[in-house]
């Protein structure tokens, strides 16, 4: 997902094109503002933190893109490519490591597991809203 600063800073086109050009398969894409109720589900795990009012509040803060991408080990692949959460400690080349200094505002977030996904991917999308098609580069990128 480009959270609310990844769209406001003019990235969403820059992060999808980190994952087409790695090799990454678009299923779903979906451009909305989340309800409070929708962030606390999707921040379940962080309820009761310090942070948590703080991280509700910014990611309802404006527009998000939500995304689903199918690949090659692809969850571990997205997270290696985003970044380590506190962007000043996120390697150059990695999404928070080229655009973000912030902990909290740091551009983007992915799933960290299988499970975290199937979860996610259910919070943001009805099963049709999924687009199942082949690339013609598929079998490259295996
Ligand atoms: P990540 O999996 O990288 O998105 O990170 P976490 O699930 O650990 O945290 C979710 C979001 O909470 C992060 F994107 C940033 C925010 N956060 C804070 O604002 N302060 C903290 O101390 C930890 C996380």
């Amino acid at each position: 997902m480009v959270k609310p600063d990844g769209v406001g800073r003019g990235l969403i086109g820059a992060c999808i094109q980190r994952f087409e050009q790695r090799g990454l398969k678009l299923v779903g894409m979906k451009f909305q503002q989340l309800s409070r109720e929708t962030a606390e589900a999707h921040y379940a795990e962080h309820k009761g933190k310090p942070f948590f009012e703080d991280l509700v509040a910014f990611i309802t803060s404006g527009p998000t893109v939500q995304m689903v991408w199918e690949g090659r080990d692809a969850v571990a692949v997205v997270r290696r490519m985003n970044g380590a959460t506190d962007s000043s400690q996120a390697d150059p080349g990695t999404i928070r490591g080229d655009f973000s200094l912030s902990k909290q505002r740091n551009i983007i977030h992915a799933s960290d597991s299988p499970e975290t996904a199937a979860r996610e991917i259910a919070l943001y999308f009805r099963p049709d809203e999924l687009v199942n098609y082949a690339l013609p580069t598929e079998d490259w990128l295996r």
